[in-house]
């Protein structure tokens, strides 16, 4: 990227929760910026650069005014594919994320968290142990705050940052003290080309500028993330985790306690009965955020108490209510197929499953032994549901479609007996009827609550 002293004109793409946020910070900055937005942008973000006197298009990109610029700040949700990306990179104008942008403007430490699934828990449990013991932890990112605005808003000492692939693909000299990824498993396959290697690489953007006074936190157990390192040797300190091997530097679980081995010293953390939250992916999350907490020096009592009071995350396996002795679970967060999966695999069965959405490349097949065994009905809730409808219309004897959350909710109603779960783990993306996962979640929320 151009030094920052030469750039002038930024235009930022995107006049969503990423683009407004880089355009508040860079105007305080003193550039000369304007948002350009192809769709219609949502009454929040518009009053938010009115009243900032932020100049901004909508319904368009113009091309002219947008090729004017030094710096691009893409929106993670914007493709590469897009016919104004194309012309941007055909002239040369350098494009960032927001994340490279914004991590310009602070000397916080940033711990960077990423991973096909967990990195919301992740990201949330670590900032709940930091703030135990620090005051100034703030947690942003693809978390729903972006990253940008907090650069701006707050005096923090340690940000805990959530990243996307889509995020890391517009990182160049970011380098976070402190790295975590958490797994591998496919998702987002319709921006890489339908190739998972090119997903695997962005999300290893992550730890590319990292030296050796920085640290790298993963799961021993993938398969992925262990090819990728054995081919790809990262720089710095690596600190792995796992639940099947005992590691002479990481953290471990023998007879069900969690061990932390560091610089040589063996200690006992607590159990892993003790963790507020349950399953074998929520323990490996638990000890990503441990092992964070143990490097930045929070006392092993603090990082103990933490984990054992962690209240859990909205949208991710949320427990509603019961009706009727009708467990109703929403998992709206679950937008890929290794999340459902968990889901699936987690929930008391007999489950009448909501599913559907945009398909991200989805391959199903990986589902249809745990549909079998604990499904006994799917709702498919989504525009075009004809793909889910091709995989699973073997796998159980009731299978309807529709396009509402309300009616959807109010099918599984109808089929439910006592004894039964209702899940909505949707494993695909929300745009077709949702603003996003979270409007999803909450739809499903209300539409629960007026059963
Ligand atoms: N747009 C254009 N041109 C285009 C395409 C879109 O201008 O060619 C515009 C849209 O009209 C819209 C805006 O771009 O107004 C939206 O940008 P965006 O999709 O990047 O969404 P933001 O509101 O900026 O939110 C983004 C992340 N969204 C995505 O990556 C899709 C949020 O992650 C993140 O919290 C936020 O930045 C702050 O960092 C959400 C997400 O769904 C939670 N992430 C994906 C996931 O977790 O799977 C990656």
């Amino acid at each position: 990227m151009k030094s920052i002293n030469n750039i002038k004109k930024i235009i930022v793409l995107g006049a969503g929760e990423s683009g407004v946020g880089s355009a508040l910070l860079a105007v305080s900055k003193g550039y000369d910026v304007f948002v350009s937005d192809f769709g219609k942008i949502q009454g929040k973000y518009k009053t938010e650069l009115t009243f900032n006197n932020i100049a901004f298009e909508e319904k368009q990109h113009s091309l002219d005014r947008i090729l004017g610029a030094d710096l691009v700040i893409k929106s993670p949700g914007i493709p590469d594919s897009v016919p104004i990306i194309q012309s941007i990179k055909e002239n040369s104008i350098p494009i960032v994320s927001e994340i490279e942008f914004a991590v310009k403007y602070t000397n916080a430490t940033i711990i960077g968290i990423t991973g096909s699934n967990g990195k919301t828990t992740t990201t949330m449990l670590t900032g709940h142990v930091l703030s135990s013991e620090k005051d100034k932890v703030t947690m942003a990112g693809n978390i729903g705050d972006s990253f940008a605005k907090s650069v701006l808003d707050s005096n923090t000492d340690t940000y805990v940052l959530e990243l996307s692939s889509f995020q890391l693909d517009g990182v160049f000299d970011f380098n976070p003290h402190i790295a975590v990824l958490t797994n591998l498993s496919p998702d987002h396959l319709d921006r890489y080309n339908y190739d998972y290697d090119q997903y695997v690489a962005a999300k290893f953007r992550l730890v590319m500028n990292q030296t050796s006074s920085d640290y790298f936190i993963y799961d021993a157990d993938d398969h992925k993330i262990q090819e990728f390192l054995s081919k790809n040797p990262v720089k710095s300190n690596c600190v792995p985790f796992s639940l099947k091997q005992e590691l002479n530097e990481g953290v471990y679980i023998k007879n069900n306690e969690i061990i932390m081995s560091f610089f040589n010293e063996e200690e006992p953390l607590m159990s892993a009965d003790e963790l507020a939250l349950k399953g074998k992916h929520n323990a490996k999350n638990a000890m990503a955020a441990a092992t964070v907490a143990k490097l930045i020096g929070i006392r092993k009592q603090g990082i103990r108490e933490s984990l054992s009071n962690f209240k859990g995350v909205e949208h991710r396996l949320e427990k509603v209510l019961t009706i009727a002795h009708v467990q109703y679970i929403n998992d709206s967060k679950a937008t890929n197929v290794n999340a459902t999966y968990y889901a699936l695999e987690a929930v008391k069965k007999p489950i009448i499953w909501i599913v559907g959405g945009v398909d991200k490349g989805n391959d199903y097949s990986e589902l249809y032994e745990l549909v079998n065994q604990n499904v006994k009905a799917i709702i498919c809730l989504g525009v075009d549901n004809s793909k889910l409808v091709q995989a699973f219309s073997g796998c159980t004897s009731i299978l309807k479609e529709t396009e509402s959350m309300d009616e959807a909710v109010k099918l599984a109603y109808d089929i439910s007996e006592k004894g039964d779960s209702v899940l909505l783990s949707p494993c695909c993306a929300s745009f077709d009827l949702f603003e996003n996962y979270e409007d999803r979640g909450r739809k499903f929320k209300e539409a629960v609550r007026k059963l």
